[in-house]
């Protein structure tokens, strides 16, 4: 997605520094292609709206008026602005003091926390961890499934002694990975949850008694 998004930005900056003079017109059909790119790489709208106001009021402003070169003062704002949004406010995770990290994923349904917890697994294990996927999702069709096809895909354990679609328990489920983990030595343990709404009192009550039996250091 993101090799997409840096190629349409390419693209959109060659255009730009075809021009000398830049007019409010150029900045505008720069900004929409802008716009443009960063919805089809996913970014939410919000924060498209945000930033694309943000460029807008510097480029029309002195900044860029006023530079030697006014294409590339532009990209210039558009970079540091995306450095802004991507990654200014970035933290680095919590990791336990004694081994293993435990991150819990929770969230709305189908909110991405399967495929998290996939994209998690594959970072943390190039940066030399070792982790291990838990699948607690034993409530919605196919979860377990789901988190052992991803497991595959990125050469990461899935602990998943239940079989899911409505039969097992979580929080034994979620306990005996801690302890699987611990034996193992894995370094980090990612408990994928099911997805839940905030009207249903019963699941989450289940994710309290989830996190209250692993104590995650990442939820
Ligand atoms: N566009 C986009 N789709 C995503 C992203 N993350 C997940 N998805 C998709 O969203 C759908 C749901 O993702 P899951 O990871 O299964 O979400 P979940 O929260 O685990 O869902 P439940 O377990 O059913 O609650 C899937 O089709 C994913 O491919 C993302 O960052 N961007
Ligand atoms: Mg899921």
């Amino acid at each position: 997605m993101f090799n997409n998004l840096s190629e349409r930005l390419a693209e959109t900056f060659r255009n730009l520094r075809s021009k000398g003079k830049l007019s409010a017109a150029d900045i505008d059909a720069t900004l929409r292609e802008i716009r443009r790119a960063l919805l089809e790489a996913d970014v939410a709208l919000e924060v498209v709206k945000g930033f694309i106001a943000s460029i807008r009021e510097r480029a029309l402003g002195d900044e860029v008026s006023q530079a030697l070169n006014p294409a590339q003062q532009v990209v210039q704002i558009v970079q540091e602005e995306l450095v802004g949004i991507l990654g200014g406010s970035a933290r680095k995770i919590q990791f336990a003091k004694k081994p293993p990290t435990v991150i819990m994923l929770a969230g709305l349904q189908g909110s991405g926390k399967t495929t998290l917890a996939g994209k998690l697994a594959k970072w943390l294990k190039s940066q030399g961890e070792t982790p291990l996927l838990v699948a607690c999702d034993l409530q919605r069709p196919n979860a377990v499934n789901q988190l052992q096809v991803l497991g595959e895909k990125v050469a990461v354990p899935v602990f998943a002694p239940e079989p899911g679609n409505g039969v097992g328990n979580p929080v034994s489920v979620a306990k005996d990975a801690i302890r699987e983990a611990t034996r193992k030595e894995f370094s980090i343990v990612i408990v994928d949850t099911a997805g839940r709404t905030g009207v249903d009192q019963e699941m989450m009550d289940q994710a309290k008694s989830i996190a209250k039996a692993v104590e995650p250091d990442e939820m």
